[in-house]
């Protein structure tokens, strides 16, 4: 292959590839209004409005009792019409629009919410799919959401592109709110961490495993976390959670790094971050080798660490820029840090989609650099004299899109 083909087969395969989006906050379309999509939603996404308040003086109670239209004007006007949209969650609605069809400059809201209304949602979750190239969608699911409980108890038919993951953060880092819920859910539970309580708190993560079919159970950290250390998070996580997982052949999913409610004005929004102690995961993958770990770190500086990690211990996959590393800027370095430091054995990217109509963006944005990369490394191959074929670029390529992880997963 002449550099001119090998570049142009790389990026081929990168841009038909089908995606296994491992991480979003979407829903099988069966939730109903649980999954969002549509102009309005792609504008109230809380990315935007954290950029949005930094342009307005309105008040927090203000905003969040105006309706979800009146939002979406104060944001589009703050974020696309007073100011170019080039920040990436902007970018990322412009993009989303474009592959619609959608005439962006006219910057016209209300023809836009016309075309928006006469869609169909069945219909919609393809077209979205299509456009995106994903063929498969994780969801995050927790029973601890008072919405989306009842749906899982009433049962529905699934829709098999979309796969469940079991979110456990109340039951780590709220126990005690958490013990009374389980009880009144009819959970033999007291709040002190006794062996009666320990069995049917495994017994409410095997229900609701069953339940959702989940493939993983997953759990977002505060910074400070440390392991080992007595404490009522790490119990429930060595006496239940672990144990429930080996007993599930299920991987438990750690996202480290985010401070809860820095500005608890902002809502979802108001979320920040910290630097995580990587000592406290390296001891848990160290201690628990017949369980099986993915990660994602929510900070910068804890990215190379992690990368070391994953060389020291095959029971943890690395995956996503996740949340404030999700940026053109950042998806790259991580990336080309990843895929020097450990190769193919990891999962470069998930969405953390919360609208349905964000996959077509996130992936549009993700495959344009993974890809980039990708090119950069075959070249430096061929310039060894090691010429990649086309099926192993395939195959590469389709490990780095979901592959990876489903073997992962076993
Ligand atoms: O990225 C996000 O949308 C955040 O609000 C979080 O939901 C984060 O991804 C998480 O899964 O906790
Ligand atoms: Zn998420």
């Amino acid at each position: 292959m002449t550099r001119a083909a090998l570049k142009a087969r790389v990026e081929r395969t990168v841009a038909t590839v089908r995606v296994t989006d491992i991480h979003t906050h979407l829903y099988d379309p069966a939730f109903g209004d649980l999954l969002l999509w549509g102009i309005d939603d792609l504008l109230v996404y809380h990315y935007l409005v954290a950029e949005a308040f930094r342009h307005t003086d309105i008040s927090y109670d203000k905003f969040w009792s105006l309706s979800k239209t009146q939002q979406a004007d104060l944001i589009w006007d703050a974020l696309f019409l007073q100011h170019s949209p080039i920040s990436e969650s902007c970018r990322g609605v412009l993009t989303t629009l474009n592959a619609f069809g959608l005439d962006v400059k006219k910057r016209d809201l209300p023809a836009l919410r016309k075309w928006f209304a006469g869609q169909k949602p069945g219909k919609f979750v393809t077209r979205c799919m299509d456009l995106a190239g994903v063929e498969q969608i994780y969801m995050t699911n927790s029973p601890f959401d008072d919405i989306e409980r009842p749906v899982w108890e009433k049962g529905f038919e699934r829709d098999e592109r979309f796969l469940a993951a079991l979110r456990i953060d109340p039951l780590l880092l709220a126990w005690n709110d958490t013990s009374k819920k389980l009880g009144q859910w009819g959970y033999k539970v007291s709040s002190s961490l006794t062996p009666k309580t320990i069995s049917q708190v495994r017994k409410f993560l095997c229900d609701w495993t069953q339940k959702m079919d989940a493939q993983y159970l997953m759990v977002s950290l505060p910074p400070d976390f440390n392991f080992p250390e007595a404490n009522t998070c790490n119990r429930l996580l060595e006496e239940a959670v672990l144990p429930h997982c080996r007993e599930f052949n299920l991987p438990f999913a750690v996202m480290p790094g985010v401070r809860r409610a820095v500005n608890p004005q902002l809502g979802l929004a108001g979320d920040g971050i910290g630097v995580s102690n990587m000592a406290a995961f390296n001891h848990l993958f160290a201690k628990y080798p017949e369980n099986r770990f993915l990660a994602t770190m929510l900070s910068r500086e804890n990215q190379h660490e992690l990368c070391v990690a994953a060389r020291k211990f095959r029971n943890l996959h690395i995956f996503g820029c996740w949340w404030f590393t999700n940026v053109p800027h950042l998806i790259e370095e991580i990336t080309r840090l990843r895929l020097e430091l450990v190769g193919l054995s990891i999962t470069p990217q998930h969405s953390d989609a919360r609208v349905l109509d964000q996959i077509i963006y996130k992936w549009r944005h993700n495959k344009e650099i993974i890809g980039r990369v990708l090119v950069e490394k075959y070249e430096q191959l061929a310039a060894t004299g090691w010429q990649p074929t086309s099926a192993e670029i395939e195959r590469d390529v389709r490990d780095l899109f979901g592959g990876a992880f489903k073997k992962f997963c076993g």
